[in-house]
């Protein structure tokens, strides 16, 4: 790949974090942390039961903030500091293992662990906190009305405008670790290729959509993301 690249998107999911010891979603028969993840990240179950959704992400987040960034994130640092390029993560994980890797133009379109949304003034604070139903917005101060920032089935995405801007500039598209189930962040390889970007997936195995990808990595994306970088920076 002795190309130089001028726009690098790079489009994580679980998959980059499982090293980091954090269970993916569709790995263990369909069940994730025990729960279906259509029952509980969806805006008619938290809607329906809010304290149920609040105490689900209340016990993931000490997981989430304790957990450290693996040698794939790292690598995406290495690239950053060292490839004269513009590179933006467009990430679908909820984690903040990009921002403890130093990573830098992270787009967290499904939301982050550590944000809560107010549904009454919309004001967005960070906490590692559990939160609950009757909790007061520090912002408006009414209670009942707090949210986690997570994007649930049936919402839309964050930052849509940022990744629209994105996809139709860049020469090279990465998905790293992403299953390719979920839209719209499984159709932006599509929009990449059709803008004339390379495309390249890392997975530990091939993924539904891996015919628009022009290259395939398969292994821990620890191993061989590490090595795509250092194939770049050549
Ligand atoms: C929307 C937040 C508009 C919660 C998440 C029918 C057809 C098509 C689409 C739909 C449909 N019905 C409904 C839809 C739309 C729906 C959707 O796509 N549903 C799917 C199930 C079909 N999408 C939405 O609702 C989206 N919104 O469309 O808005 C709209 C508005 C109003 C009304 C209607 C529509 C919202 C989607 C966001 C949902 N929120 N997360 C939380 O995270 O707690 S999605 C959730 O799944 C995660 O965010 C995650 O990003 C996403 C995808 O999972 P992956 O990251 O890919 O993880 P997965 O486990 O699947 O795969 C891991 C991969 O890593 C595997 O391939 C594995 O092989 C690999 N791997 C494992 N270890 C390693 C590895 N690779 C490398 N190294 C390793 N070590």
């Amino acid at each position: 790949m002795a190309k130089v690249y001028r726009n690098i998107v790079i489009l994580t999911g679980a998959g980059i974090s499982a090293e980091s010891g954090l269970a993916t979603f569709r790995s263990a028969d369909g069940l994730w942390n025990n729960h279906r993840v259509e029952d509980v990240a969806t805006i008619e179950a938290f809607e329906r039961n809010p304290d149920y959704v609040h105490d689900f992400y209340n016990q993931m987040r000490p997981e989430l903030m304790a957990a450290k960034p693996n040698p794939a994130h790292l690598a995406i640092t290495k690239l950053q500091n060292n490839y004269c390029s513009k590179i933006n993560i467009i990430t679908q994980n909820i984690d903040t293992l990009h921002e403890k890797a130093n990573n830098q133009n992270v787009w967290h379109i499904h939301g982050q662990i550590n944000q809560i949304v107010c549904l009454n003034c919309g004001h967005v604070y960070e906490t590692w906190s559990d939160v609950s139903s009757e909790d007061k917005c520090p912002q408006c101060q009414i209670a009942g009305m707090l949210k986690p920032n997570i994007v649930f089935f049936g919402e839309n995405l964050l930052y849509m405008d940022k990744v629209d801007e994105l996809l139709p500039k860049c020469d090279l598209f990465i998905s790293v670790g992403t299953s390719g189930v979920v839209y719209p962040a499984a159709g932006f390889v599509q929009i990449a290729k059709f803008s004339g970007a390379d495309t390249v997936e890392l997975n530990m195995e091939q993924t539904s959509n891996n015919y628009l990808f022009d290259r395939h990595i398969l292994g821990p994306a620890g191993s061989t993301l590490p090595q795509l970088v250092d194939e770049l920076l050549a």
